[in-house]
């Protein structure tokens, strides 16, 4: 009711991901660190969930705040803003990184070359996502790779084709790494690669890369949203650098909402 204020409407929650997202963490550390945040709690479930969450309450026009992230759709579906973040909770926009695991360069130097040289943009992985939604990811990364063979050309010139060698290509579940690896595969099995891609959480993506378990991987945000995980693991990975830049991750709330910052958040 509108005697309630918007945080007694939103019962000082927050509308999470998955537990296991970088971006969950950096919530948990924003509560910690914002006044304003006091008292309020991050409810994490799952992607699904949230968008569930947010179409419902953008409907009713009732207040909501979620945690959001760019490159994604729901900044198509609805009108959405970020909240400012001056203590730079979630840092500024970053990138998307390629890491190899380490001997990756002596044991196929092939593979490492490109995923040394791959480098897109946000406008080409959205696309990839977008056809997805009409056929699927497999599909839609090998389509990208076909269509855009000149770019592909650029991070595979003057690399040997290889025969039926196995690459372990390691990513996590959200759409857009779900495009960018499945793209990846369609790049390493155009030159010869026997490709098996694995969605895990960043926890154990990370975990996976520094034990060797993984050779590589399209999929991690960097410094920030999966910070926490490089510098337990970082040692032992060898990071080839940004392959996307200026992905955004913070808090997003609806246009209609009359907060700007999350200092603005009514604790
Ligand atoms: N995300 C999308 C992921 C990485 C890509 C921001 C939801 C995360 O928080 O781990």
């Amino acid at each position: 009711s509108t005697d309630m204020n918007i945080g007694e409407q939103m019962e000082y929650t927050i509308t999470g991901i998955e537990p296991g997202a970088g971006l969950t963490g950096l919530t948990h550390d924003a509560i910690a660190e914002y006044d304003s945040l006091n008292g309020w709690e991050l409810q994490d479930s799952s992607t699904a969930g949230m968008m569930t969450e947010l179409e419902q309450a953008y409907e009713n026009e009732e207040p909501i705040i979620i945690t959001g992230w760019t490159p994604h759709q729901m900044f198509e579906m609805y009108d959405l803003k970020f909240l400012e973040d001056p203590e730079l909770a979630f840092g500024e926009p970053e990138d998307i990184h390629s890491l190899a695991r380490m001997g990756l360069e002596e044991d196929k130097p092939e593979a490492y070359a490109i995923l040394d040289n791959y480098e897109w943009t946000i406008d080409d992985m959205q696309q990839v996502v977008l056809e997805a939604q009409e056929s699927s990811y497999e599909e839609a990364g090998l389509k990208w790779v076909e269509n855009n063979q000149d770019i592909v050309s650029e991070w595979t010139e003057g690399v040997d084709q290889v025969d039926g060698e196995a690459f372990e290509l390691l990513s996590t579940p959200w759409d857009t790494e779900r495009g960018s690896a499945h793209m990846m595969k369609a790049v390493l099995e155009q030159q010869g690669y026997d490709v098996t891609l694995t969605n895990v959480d960043p926890a154990i993506l990370f975990k996976a890369m520094a034990t060797g378990d993984g050779d590589g991987t399209v999929a991690p945000w960097l410094p920030v949203t999966h910070g926490a995980f490089m510098d337990e693991y970082g040692e032992d990975i060898d990071d080839l650098g940004p392959n996307i830049s200026g992905t955004v991750s913070g808090l997003v709330v609806p246009e209609y909402m009359d907060i700007d910052s999350i200092e603005d958040i009514p604790a």
